[in-house]
């Protein structure tokens, strides 16, 4: 029987079987999948090969190979690494300007783990609701500035995409259009949103939301496990997932990190050596560009950051 995991709870796996019907099942220790170095073999999106035994459990025996996957670290100090989720047509960021605030340094990583996988990007704003009006221009700068590199964006207030009658908003429209027929993981720090917008699309509540800590303006990572629900007007799914805190791309080289900032790639080409990492070599166009505006300050700031990381991880 093959089946698409629809989620992990750590110990078992949910698996929504061709049949149409959601098992569970449970993975033989020794599974392990080449080359990838995880903390378990298979993930959300994941299509697996189920064989039921005859005292009625299930079993993961095999895993169809993966059109992609998204990846984060465990630890800082680890080296082993979660998949959130695979198998995915988008990735949806939800970013809040506040309560809680998302750096641009996280947005610009996960857009550059998304570009090192491959995986078209998207971000949603939320809690718009929130904003004053000095953070309503932030949100326009930072919608111009992503919008420009090829990123689209959204505004939304989940907690109004309908009414109070919970009929449909303009907004829920223009959202579930991007959504359609899509499997696309939500991703975010914890506290964002995820969970309320995903409750928001199905009219109904499908999971459990928790408030901001009003003490550290923080969620408080009320979801636990990444879990993945069928649209109801479409063919697509969404992934709902724990709020991440760090985002760490794994086995980037250092070469590589300018690869995955659009912009900063551009630019590199004009750079005078073909290996500068724009970090003050002679005759960098890249630093120009950030000179004289052509590049955000914010994205070569991130850009730095996670060059950083990669000198770090060598003497991990
Ligand atoms: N004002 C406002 N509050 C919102 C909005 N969307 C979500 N919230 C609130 O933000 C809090 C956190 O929402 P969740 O949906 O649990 O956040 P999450 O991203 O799923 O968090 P984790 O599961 O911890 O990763 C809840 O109290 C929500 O009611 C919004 O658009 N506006
Ligand atoms: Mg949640
Ligand atoms: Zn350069």
């Amino acid at each position: 029987m093959i089946g698409l995991i629809i989620k992990s709870t750590g110990s078992s796996y949910w698996v929504h079987t061709d049949e149409g019907k959601d098992i569970e099942c449970h993975v033989k220790g020794n599974m392990r999948i080449r080359g990838i170095r995880t903390t378990s073999p298979v993930a959300v999106g994941d299509y697996v090969s189920v064989e039921q035994q005859a005292d009625g459990t299930s079993w993961i025996t095999d895993i169809e190979p993966r059109k992609n996957y998204i990846i984060r670290r465990s630890t800082n100090l680890s080296k082993e690494s979660h998949i959130l989720a695979c198998n995915l047509d988008q990735v949806a960021l939800i970013v809040t300007i506040r309560h809680p605030e998302t750096s641009t340094t996280f947005i610009d990583r996960f857009l550059a783990t998304a570009e090192a996988y491959r995986v078209p990007a998207m971000l949603i704003f939320n809690k718009v609701d929130l904003l004053t009006e000095e953070e309503q221009n932030t949100l326009s700068e930072l919608r111009s500035l992503y919008e420009a590199l090829g990123y689209p964006t959204l505004a939304i207030c989940a907690c109004q995409l309908r009414d109070a009658k919970g009929s449909e908003s303009p907004a829920y429209h223009i959202l579930s259009e991007a959504l359609a027929d899509k499997v696309t993981l939500l991703a975010g720090n914890s506290g964002v949103g995820k969970s309320t917008l995903l409750n928001a699309i199905f009219g109904e509540e499908k999971t459990r939301t928790g408030a901001i800590s009003s003490a550290h303006d923080k969620g408080m990572h009320t979801t636990t496990f990444s879990e993945m629900y069928p649209l109801p007007d479409s063919s697509g799914w969404l992934i709902d997932t724990p709020g991440i805190k760090g985002f760490g791309a794994v086995k980037m080289e250092k070469e590589e990190v300018g690869h995955y900032f659009r912009e900063i790639f551009q630019s590199a080409r004009n750079c005078r050596y073909g290996n500068c990492l724009h970090t003050g070599e002679p005759g960098c166009a890249v630093e120009q560009d950030v000179v004289n505006g052509k590049i955000a300050a914010s994205r070569f700031e991130s850009y730095l950051s996670l060059l950083g990381d990669c000198e770090e991880s060598k003497y991990r």
